[in-house]
């Protein structure tokens, strides 16, 4: 790490952990609202905790930041803030201070939702209160034990003159100007919520198997009330699959869903009041895109699902975050595989991965998904800790059979129901359902880096042999990579695209590790690591016909895909590597593909998308070349060209063919339609240049097409008056302005991007407080892989620009747009330059937050390998 950027934040650590030496009886709140002076009252009763052993009573230490004290009592004296020293950490009180059996502690503070930039605490969105205490937020709000293995039940106040006021748990009394609310079950502070606004509510009703009637609504602003029905749906859908599929009931009388506008994330889980981002709620047809539309199901099944992963049972520290977020995503994504198509979902998932988790698996940011140190927690809500976390419990009920699964998971609920458990807890339930040793798979947890599986293969009368390898490079404080369990499913296809030996799991435990198949009459043609069994990188020579044939004839859907992708980057590497042509096998193949009508039009779809410009740059990156973003923006391309001219005597007819008539249902069938329609105008756009896209976008009557023809007006260097059009008649939309912002960086020529985004910076809509609204602008540009990289490195001035001016304000949305740069030393001497620059800059502005310091500290640590 260069001199300038050691951290000047200290690391929290695993190791250290110690269980607080007080455990709170009951926590009583009372907020009285007020935009820059809210008054938050407390009373907490402590009693000493068995847990701690020898340190039970000891010293009380509390969290708080920023917090104006007004008062402080204990057992209802006066306690002088002379005699507690106060940091702007938080407080300790002496031990000597306090009466050892326990005591009401109680404090009056101040504090500022209206100046509350970083959306963290209690803050406003629109004149709506709402708050985010997820990880460290609930400091912001009281003095508190702000650590998740600290539960309480809560009862909350709320004092405003708003109409709709709302906390966690169950309504017990309100009046004019009061609510009160009381939740019965113990939580830890950072599932505390509390809104106040004036709202309007989206009911709905849900009788649980039990027979409890829960009340549902989904609070938006008034204008936005008619775009809610969609999201209702979904947690309806949600609630009634969690009881089916894990035997889990809801636990309150209510649950509330509020919608606001400024929000750092997608959505937080908090008891009985989920808080939402509004992208992730609202939609209407002429509003959110298919790709929305399944967003907001799975978004509003996996809060809803943390209702047990999570909130019933939470996390003992925030080292174990993987518990209860790679459980809870696993869980949304077999929801929507039930939902939609199991192997759409499964490709659209390990595309995610691959371009998300193993990127940062394999750079500067690499980190276990059970991390054992950190210094901003709030940069851990990675990829790794969700998505790997996803695929580790996919593995582990792979290894473990459906039933085995089911098993563990009965237990898991049933014995840690309330606590604040361990990823040790976990896999012992696997160990105790099962009787199954978990003990090497607990690398899948500890140890960070993507394991690369080559593989040999060998035929002998009869007997087919193959032999794997792993290898898992090192990443930032971890060499040492011992083998790993690896479930690798294969099956073995004849040469006539008959199966000869259905899926099996094979369990490598070994550096390496051969596996025998017998009675075979001829060599068969293997289909490994089937539904992507383990989240590792195959590398495995096959041959361009090899490839043709899983294509085409692969009985698994995703490896059947995996085929044609993995044929089309290794197209593509050539391309841009040594010049060759578009193979006219892979062309052929995704052809076929492409007009077999007896294939999900979504699948379809899938199969036609060319991996990405960044994917691309990985994958040259990982054969030891350089990449060159122009070359591979060309290659790309001219890939794309040679298919739409391949495919161009049925393309109009396959294009109007695919138009949805009738009423619009947000379903995969439909929306499986419109993805392959809206995959197809982008090629036909490239000999055509744009006209039918043109004409499908004045004829739009979904989101999904009026976006995805406009963007290829966009890719085609046209589409101004479109633009403008869509601008005046979405203007005060904000998701769908959010959208407009995205695609224009996101679709100009490399060269033009960063001019683009800079005009766009400049326009009256561009609220660059907002998330969302930044997001959509930068992002849009980062996802312009050359123009982003452009040579001359304005793509990276703009985004330390811009970092560093948001970063001030908002530091948790800074330092997650900072990973922008976690591929920086993957390019040329001139770029690493520009790049090393505008890191260098950021690292050194003034008051930089210790969440983007540690960010770019760690990318920038890349460089001095
Ligand atoms: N648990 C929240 C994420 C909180 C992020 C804090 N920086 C949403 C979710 O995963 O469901
Ligand atoms: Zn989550």
């Amino acid at each position: 790490m260069p001199a300038d950027s050691a951290p000047a934040h200290a690391a929290t650590r695993l190791a250290d952990y110690r269980p607080y030496p007080w455990r709170i009886a009951q926590v009583e709140l009372t907020f009285r609202l007020a935009p820059k002076t809210t008054r938050v009252l407390s009373r907490i009763r402590f009693e000493p905790n068995p847990a701690a052993g020898a340190q039970a009573g000891g010293d009380l230490v509390l969290d708080g930041e920023r917090l104006a004290i007004r008062s402080l009592a204990i057992d209802g004296v006066g306690l002088d803030p002379a005699r507690v020293p106060v940091t702007p950490a938080g407080l300790t009180v002496p031990q000597a201070l306090l009466p050892a059996a326990g005591f009401l502690w109680e404090a009056e503070v101040e504090i500022d939702p209206e100046g509350n930039t970083a959306l963290e605490g209690l803050y406003m969105s629109g004149g709506i209160y709402c708050t985010q205490c997820e990880a460290e937020g609930f400091r912001k709000i009281t003095y508190y034990p702000d650590r998740p293995d600290v539960m309480a039940p809560f009862k909350v106040r709320i004092e405003s003159d708003k109409p709709v006021l709302l906390s966690n748990g169950n309504p017990v009394a309100s009046g004019p100007g009061w609510a009160e609310w009381v939740d019965p079950w113990p939580k830890p502070a950072y599932l505390f919520a509390l809104v106040a606004g004036d709202l309007k509510a989206h009911p709905g009703a849900f009788t649980t198997a039990s027979g409890r009637a829960v009340a549902l609504n989904i609070w938006v602003r008034p204008a936005d009330i008619d775009r809610c029905a969609y999201a209702m749906e979904a947690l309806i859908r949600s609630m009634d699959w969690d009881e089916r599929v894990y035997g889990r009931e809801y636990d309150l009388d209510v649950f509330n869903i509020v919608a606001v506008d400024d929000f750092n994330m997608g959505a937080m889980e908090n008891k009985g009041l989920n808080i939402f981002n509004s992208k992730w709620v609202l939609a209407s047809p002429e509003t959110a895109t298919d790709m929305d539309f399944e967003r907001i199901e799975g978004i509003i099944a996996h809060e809803y699902f943390h209702n047990w992963t999570g909130n019933r049972i939470t996390c003992r520290d925030w080292f174990q975050l993987c518990l209860k977020e790679g459980l809870t995503v696993f869980r949304d994504q077999q929801f929507t595989a039930d939902m939609r198509s199991a192997p759409v979902k499964r490709i659209d998932d390990v595309l995610t991965l691959r371009a998300r988790q193993f990127r940062e698996d394999m750079g500067p940011l690499a980190h276990p998904v059970r991390p054992d140190s950190y210094i901003e927690i709030n940069n851990f809500y990675t990829a790794t800790v969700y998505e790997k976390g996803a695929e580790v419990i996919g593995m582990l009920k792979r290894l473990v059979g459906d039933d085995g699964y089911r098993r563990a998971l009965d237990l898991y609920f049933e014995r840690h129901d309330g606590d604040a458990a361990t990823i040790e807890d976990w896999l012992q339930v696997f160990e105790d359902a099962t009787g199954r040793d978990m003990s090497q798979f607990k690398r899948w947890y500890t140890d960070a880096g993507t394991p690369r599986l080559s593989v040999e293969e060998v035929y002998d009368a009869g007997t087919y042999t193959l032999t794997f390898t792993q290898n898992t490079k090192p990443t930032p404080g971890q060499d040492r990579k011992p083998p790993r369990v690896i479930p690798i499913a294969v099956g073995l296809l004849n040469p006539n695209g008959d199966e000869v030996l259905p899926t099996r799991v094979l369990e490598m435990t070994e550096t390496t590790q051969s596996f025998r198949f017998d009675g075979l009459s001829a060599r068969p043609v293997p289909s490994i690591l089937r539904g992507f069994s383990a989240p590792v990188v195959l590398d495995r020579q096959v041959s361009e016909g090899e490839r043709a044939f899983l294509l085409a004839h692969d009985t698994d859907p995703f490896n059947r895909w995996e085929a044609g992708r993995a044929l089309a980057r290794e197209v593509l590497v050539r391309m841009v590597a040594d010049g060759a042509a578009p193979s006219a096998g892979l062309l052929a193949g995704l052809e076929a593909v492409a007009t077999d009508a007896t294939l999900d039009p979504q699948f379809r779809a899938l199969c036609l998308r060319l991996p990405g410009e960044e994917d691309l740059a990985q994958a040259l990156h990982d054969a030891g070349r350089t990449p060159d973003p122009d070359a591979i923006r060309a290659a790309r391309e001219a890939l794309a060209v040679a298919l739409a001219e391949r495919l161009s005597p049925r393309l109009g007819t396959m294009i109007a063919d695919l138009a949805v008539t009738g009423d619009f249902r947000p379903d995969a069938e439909q929306g499986g339609k419109r993805a392959l329609r809206m995959g197809l105008l982008a090629l036909l756009s490239r000999l055509d240049h744009g006209a039918e896209a043109a004409r499908i976008h004045a004829a739009a009557r979904t989101m999904t097409e009026s976006l995805g023809s406009l963007s290829c007006l966009l890719e085609a260097g046209r589409g101004a008056v479109e633009l403008q059009h869509f601008h005046d008649r979405w203007a005060g939309n904000r998701q769908v302005i959010d959208k407009w912002f995205l695609i224009q960086p996101m679709h100009a020529a490399p060269g033009a991007a960063v001019a683009v985004a800079e005009r766009l910076a400049k326009h009256a809509d561009f609220d660059w407080k907002n998330p969302n609204r930044f997001r959509s602008l930068i992002g849009g540009l980062t996802a312009n892989h050359a123009g982003f990289h452009a040579a001359n490195g304005a793509g990276y001035r703009f985004l330390a620009d811009w970092l560093i001016r948001l970063d001030a304000l908002n530091p948790q949305t800074a330092a997650r747009m900072s990973t922008a740069f976690e591929t920086w030393t993957r390019y040329d001497a001139d770029r690493r330059g520009q790049a090393s620059e505008a890191l260098a800059r950021i690292a050194a502005a003034p008051g930089l937050s210790r969440d983007t310091a540690e960010m770019v500290g760690r990318i920038r640590a890349a460089g001095s390998d």
